[in-house]
Parts: C-alpha cells; sequence; structure tokens
C-alpha cells in the first residue's frame, strides 16, 4: 500500500495536469486522497485497453470511457469466484499483493460517488445495472456489496421475450441519461440471460466556449483517398499548446466548467500509430510539463463520437478472462448459465461549442512574444478526456472518420 501511495505523490508533486486546481484543498501531497488511490493503474490500464482495441480494428474510429470499464470489471469481480476473480482484477493492472480487494473496492466506491452525478456543468452520467432473468435471484452477498460499493441496480427481466428485454434494457438506459444514449442493444444482438450495463454520458462545457456563428462546414481527411465535410467550430484565444519534439504530433489542452479537461492530438500525417503506441501516464506527463500557452486559431470539428463494445469478447481477446475453462461468475447467481451473459459497454461524446455564456475570464495569457498559430483538427486525430479531481481518464478516442 504504501509503495502505490508513493506512485501517487511522485506523479501528484511532479505533474501538471493533475495539480491545476490550485484551490483544491486535495491537491496538498500531504492529504491523502481516497479518489485517486486507484488512479495510477487505472490509467495504465486504459492505455493498454486502448491499443488493444485500436489494434484488433485498424482505420476505424475507437472511443471508450476507460473509467466505466474499469469500474464495471471490478463490480463483476465481485460476483466472480476462484480464479476469474483474481483474474479480473489483476487484469485491470492490480497487484493483490499490494493493494487488497477491499481497497480496490473502495476506491471505486469514492470514483462512483463523485462521478455518479451529472453536476448541472459537467452533463455526467453514469452508473451501473444488472438485468437479470426472472427465474433468477441474485445471491444476497452480491447485491449487498455491488450496491454499496458500486450502487448497482438489479432489475428483473423477462430474457424469455428477448426483443421485450432488450426494450426494457434500452428505456432503463434512455432514461437513466436523460435521452442521450438510446438503443444500446440493437435487435440483431442474441438473446441472454444476464445483462450488465455499463453507461456513461458526458457533455462538457467549456470554460471558454466556440461561439457557433464561426462554426462553417470544412473538410476533414480522413485518408489519401477519402474527404468529408463536417461542421468546424472556430476559436481563437490563449490556448495550452505543444508541438511536440519528441513524438510526430502537436496537441492543445482545452479546460471544461468543473473537473474535466481534454487533449486533443494531431498526430502527423500517417504518424497516428507511433502516438499511440507511446501514449502512457509518462507521456501526458511530459505533455502537462511541456504545454505551454499561444494564441491559437484552432479548428475542432463538431461530433458526436461514440463507441460500443462488448466487453466479454475484449477481456477472451486480451486474455483478462475465459483462458481457463470460461469465467466462473458463480457469485452471481447460483442458476446463471452465464454461458449466455453480456458486458456491454458503450461510451459517447458530444463536442459541440455550448460554454458557459458568461464566461469567467480564460485566466491563460500568453507570454509576451507569442506567435500566433493555427491548428486544424482537420485528420484523424485522438482526443482524451481526463478529470482533474479523481485523476481519472473518462475518455480516450481515437476518429479516424468523424461522419
Ligand atoms: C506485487 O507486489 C509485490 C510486493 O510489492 C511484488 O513482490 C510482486 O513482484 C508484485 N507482483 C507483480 C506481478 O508485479
Ligand atoms: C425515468 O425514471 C423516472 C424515475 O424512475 C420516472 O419517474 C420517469 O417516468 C422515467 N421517464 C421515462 C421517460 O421513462
Ligand atoms: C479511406 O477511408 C475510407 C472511409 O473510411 C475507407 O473506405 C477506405 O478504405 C480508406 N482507404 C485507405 C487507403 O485506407
Ligand atoms: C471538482 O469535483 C469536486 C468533487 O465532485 C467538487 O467538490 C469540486 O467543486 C469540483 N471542482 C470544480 C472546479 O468544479
Ligand atoms: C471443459 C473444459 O474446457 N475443461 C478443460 C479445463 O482446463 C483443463 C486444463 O487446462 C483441461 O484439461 C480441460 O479439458
Amino acid at each position: 500500500m504504501l509503495l502505490s501511495l508513493c506512485t501517487c505523490f511522485l506523479w501528484l508533486s511532479t505533474s501538471d495536469l493533475w495539480t491545476v486546481q490550485a484551490q483544491d484543498p486535495d491537491t496538498d501531497v500531504s492529504t491523502r486522497s481516497p479518489q485517486r488511490d486507484l488512479a495510477p493503474n487505472n490509467v495504465d490500464f486504459a492505455f493498454t485497453l486502448y491499443r488493444h482495441l485500436v489494434a484488433s480494428a485498424p482505420g476505424e474510429n475507437v472511443f471508450i470511457s476507460p473509467l466505466s470499464i474499469s469500474m464495471a470489471l471490478a463490480m463483476l469481480s465481485l460476483g466472480a469466484r476462484g480464479y476469474t476473480r483474481a483474474q479480473l482484477l489483476q487484469g485491470l493492472g492490480f497487484n493483490l499483493t499490494k493493494t487488497s480487494e477491499a481497497e480496490i473496492h473502495q476506491g471505486f466506491q469514492h470514483l462512483h460517488h463523485f462521478h455518479k452525478e451529472s453536476d448541472a456543468t459537467l452533463e455526467m452520467a453514469m452508473g451501473n445495472a444488472l438485468f437479470l432473468d426472472r427465474s433468477m435471484e441474485p445471491l444476497e452477498s452480491f447485491s449487498a456489496d455491488s450496491k454499496h460499493y458500486y450502487g448497482l441496480e438489479v432489475l428483473a427481466t423477462d430474457f424469455e421475450d428477448w426483443a421485450g428485454a432488450s426494450r426494457q434494457i434500452n428505456e432503463y438506459i434512455e432514461n437513466k441519461t436523460h435521452g442521450k444514449i438510446v438503443n444500446l442493444l440493437s435487435k440483431l444482438d442474441s438473446s441472454a440471460t444476464l445483462v450488465l450495463v455499463n453507461y456513461i454520458f458526458f457533455k462538457g462545457m467549456w470554460a471558454h466556449p466556440f461561439d457557433p456563428e464561426s462554426t462553417r462546414e470544412e473538410n476533414f481527411y480522413v485518408n489519401e483517398s477519402t474527404v468529408v465535410t463536417v461542421p468546424m467550430m472556430f476559436q481563437s484565444s490563449p490556448t495550452k499548446y505543444l508541438k511536440d519534439r519528441v513524438l510526430p504530433c502537436q496537441l492543445v489542452q482545452l479546460e471544461y466548467t468543473g473537473n474535466g479537461t481534454v487533449f486533443f492530438i494531431l498526430p502527423d500525417e500517417g504518424k497516428m500509430d507511433t502516438v499511440i503506441a507511446a501514449l502512457s501516464r509518462d507521456t501526458i506527463q511530459r505533455w502537462s510539463e511541456s504545454l505551454t500557452i499561444s494564441q491559437v486559431d484552432l479548428h475542432i470539428p463538431k461530433v458526436s463520437i461514440s463507441g460500443d463494445y462488448d466487453l466479454r469478447a475484449i477481456l477472451r481477446d486480451m486474455g483478462i478472462a475465459d483462458r481457463v475453462n470460461g469465467t466462473d461468475f458463480s457469485g452471481i447467481t447460483r442458476e446463471a448459465q452465464l454461458k449466455a451473459s453480456k458486458v456491454v459497454h458503450k461510451a459517447m461524446l458530444q463536442l459541440s461549442e455550448s460554454g458557459l455564456e458568461a464566461a469567467a475570464p480564460f485566466g491563460l495569457t500568453p507570454k509576451a512574444a507569442y506567435k500566433r498559430l493555427a491548428v486544424h483538427i482537420n485528420r484523424p486525430f485522438i482526443v482524451m478526456i481526463f478529470d482533474h479531481f479523481t485523476w481519472s481518464s473518462l475518455f480516450l478516442g481515437k476518429v479516424m472518420n468523424p461522419t
């Protein structure tokens, strides 16, 4: 435990990104911050998973919420038995001799607490639900623990009627995300006896909004042969910018109101893979320290990005579960034929102009002799959203084609 805390402190004391909220008392390194205990592990897992997904779908968009996946899998481990249980937590990057299971679940409990409520500005909704066939009873210890740590709602569903069941699930998610995530399950999905859903919706309000009047249709160069048109937002303001000397890319960091911060990373043409291979905590830290404020003419596509994934398949491919005679989830319910279970993840992000109308002055002033720069996010890019308060990786995306 001590070791893992040291990692946090090191990271904190050397990193710009995580200490930006100077008024936040929790950035005081002498204070233990329970909402950040899991951050190093979770961010490492985020990049491992991201690289795996990118490698398995070359040329396609990838969009995930690493925080919500980590949380869903840790929760699932409560219902796993034997080898599967340890395997899931280790697969998430935890060293169980250093961090106990109880500490892991407590860490996620804090994260869930901080992220579940969509506060007025961050417009965020996150949660977990388990749909279980009516013929099955969840085990008491599983429902109690998963509710306690993760706020899991268990809902009885009639899976004999798959059309009805998928409608029930879709309506539930639609309601919880205020209509933002619809049709989570499609009619084509095959039937199941148990569906675990983790959902997250995030609509950030820019600390410095874009002016809708400035949005224009512009070209986005998908690859050598394909050009699409997208609404391109524009702002010219003091912005954190870096032309990286180590990796073939440039990036900007923008702030949302509240605790969200976003990196737009624009690899040089054809260098997407090189940049993705180098994504790590150290890289983010180096970037955070190297970004400087410049007057930037910034063009960013106004898009809605989403990704949905069957996590069971991903776990299997990553060798996290299913390798040893399938998985043992007999801790969820005694009757479960868990061969027919699903773990669905859907993440969605809307990039738009909106911010606080009466935005406070940005608080960033360019160095006296700055050069005016233009950054056109008009070819494949990487987008990463972090939370300053919990150091969580809320979203990781690779946008190849925004249309
Ligand atoms: C887990 O932590 C222990 C104690 O710090 C260490 O000896 C061990 O090598 C670690 N295991 C892994 C797989 O990193
Ligand atoms: C959403 O859920 C709330 C609370 O459970 C309920 O009152 C409301 O009717 C639901 N709305 C829809 C559209 O299902
Ligand atoms: C370019 O992108 C289009 C649309 O995504 C795709 O159909 C095509 O295969 C791509 N071409 C190359 C050379 O990658
Ligand atoms: C960051 O999040 C914490 C916890 O939710 C909250 O108390 C704090 O006010 C937030 N900071 C800002 C600047 O919104
Ligand atoms: C049912 C099944 O797949 N059983 C296998 C479980 O794993 C052992 C050892 O790897 C195999 O010998 C069994 O056949």
